[in-house]
């Protein structure tokens, strides 16, 4: 691919979105990841790719957050998918609705089909640049209409995450499961994953499709897949229950990007309060107690940065992966904290300095089973980046944040909209036409250096 100049580029990126837009039946629309690799809509890419919408075409922006939310869970969970299709009338991405049974579980099922897990919560963030970049007094007016409907349901999503997800007491979120965190594959799971028996008769009964898609060398092993499966199956087992003694759960983790996003959401919903005539001060409180409570369980004096800890040994898990810098998005975070997420981030494993040529990678750069291709291993993700680039803006480092800036938007400009880039070259890997490589491109172009 040649390399595009700004103008191509942010054609390339709006073309990408327009192509996955997806008009459905209910007449809301949502747009897709991919529609080859991920076909439905997803809830942390809902969004990212909102914020990047807030860019271009806000109302779709608010719609596609509109389609996410009206599939919310009586108990508040935002399910991490919400399927285009009834029940079991497609195989074009498993774990599908027939895996996931939302319809036969639920007292009130949403209006579609759902997975019963969730995705970091991003969704508050994506409302306020939504509203803070309505233009014109029609397009502000559009936006408080929309945060109306909206703002009770974000409320209930952080109760939820704050309430029936504190597995752990202490007021994290804990996930359930590696696709929870949006890091699927990331080794920061691996020591938790191992403890889960990789049953590969799992595999003869369901097949995967991101296969056919897709190539092995890029996507999880089947071990991994296999667990996977059991670990979802086991949370289904219960009905997706969440006040279950914690040998229920194969898995069950806190994750320092997770709960760095939670507290980041408290922060955007104390922005968003007054505008619905809420009261911001509750936000503002819960967002302070995230930011203590992560640094004194997720942080690791040893190693400078943020770990996730397995809850069924309460260890955190030894290695660095680029979820353990992005706390650095949370205003309060402590200076010795700052700074110490500063020096990791510019060490080898990181290779953070203000002429980077590459963004910053998934895994430590030193780690002898660093891969440049697989799924979260290595490989580097725009989505993680733009966080880090929001989080040195927020603590006044404008040097490594244009240079974090510079080196997305090369990488994009010229290896296109794919899902993610091989740690070394940046080339694209995955899958092509991913949106929010396209969204999050269209944020950054309209915010030069
Ligand atoms: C499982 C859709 C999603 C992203 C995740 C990414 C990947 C799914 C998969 O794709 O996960 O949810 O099948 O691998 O890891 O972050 O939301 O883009």
């Amino acid at each position: 691919m040649n390399v595009l100049t700004n103008e191509q580029l942010w054609r390339l990126a709006v073309t990408t979105l327009d192509n996955n837009w997806r008009q459905t039946t209910d007449g809301l629309g949502h747009t897709v990841p991919s529609r080859t690799l991920y076909p439905h809509q997803w809830s942390w890419d809902a969004g990212f790719i909102a914020i990047g919408l807030a860019r271009i075409y806000p109302a779709r922006g608010w719609r596609d957050l509109r389609s996410l939310f009206s599939a919310q869970w009586d108990d508040g969970r935002v399910p991490h998918i919400v399927f285009d299709w009834p029940d079991g009338q497609d195989d074009r991405y498993f774990p599908g609705p027939d895996f996931w049974r939302s319809s036969e579980i639920l007292a009130a099922p949403p209006r579609a089909a759902t997975s019963g897990i969730v995705q970091p919560p991003v969704h508050a963030l994506a409302a306020w640049e939504l509203y803070r970049h309505a233009a014109d007094p029609a397009a502000r007016a559009h936006a408080v209409e929309r945060l109306h409907w909206l703002y009770p349901r974000l409320v209930a999503q952080q109760r939820y995450l704050s309430t029936r997800r504190n597995a752990g007491g202490a007021g994290l979120a804990c996930i359930v499961h590696p696709w929870e965190s949006g890091q699927d594959n990331s080794p920061a799971w691996d020591a938790a994953l191992a403890a889960v028996p990789a049953d590969s008769s799992l595999l003869d009964r369901y097949q995967r499709r991101d296969l056919a898609v897709s190539h092995e060398s890029h996507r999880p092993t089947d071990a991994d897949y296999s667990r996977y499966i059991a670990i979802a199956q086991a949370y289904r087992s219960y009905g997706y229950a969440d006040n279950g003694p914690g040998e229920r759960y194969p898995f069950l983790v806190e994750c320092p990007a997770f709960n760095a996003i939670l507290a980041g959401a408290e922060h955007a919903l104390a922005e968003l309060a007054p505008v619905v005539g809420a009261d911001p001060g509750p936000h503002r409180e819960r967002a302070s107690q995230i930011t203590e409570t992560l640094v004194d369980r997720l942080f690791d004096p040893a190693t400078g940065m943020f770990h996730a800890r397995d809850l069924h040994t309460d260890q955190l898990t030894p290695v660095r992966t680029v979820g353990g810098l992005v706390p650095l998005i949370l205003p309060e975070l402590p200076d010795d904290q700052v700074k110490a997420l500063l020096m990791e981030a510019c060490s080898p494993r990181f290779g953070l300095t203000e002429q980077l040529s590459l963004p910053l990678p998934s895994y430590d750069l030193t780690a002898p089973d660093l891969d440049p291709v697989r799924y979260w291993r290595g490989p580097i993700w725009l989505n993680m980046n733009w966080l880090l680039w929001r989080g040195l803006r927020e603590h006044g480092q404008p040097g490594f944040a244009d240079a974090l800036h510079r080196a997305m938007v090369d990488m994009v400009r010229g290896a296109g909209c794919f899902e993610y880039f091989h740690t070394y070259d940046g080339t694209g890997v995955g899958t092509a036409e991913f949106s929010w490589t396209a969204s999050l491109t269209l944020d950054l172009l309209s915010e030069p250096e």
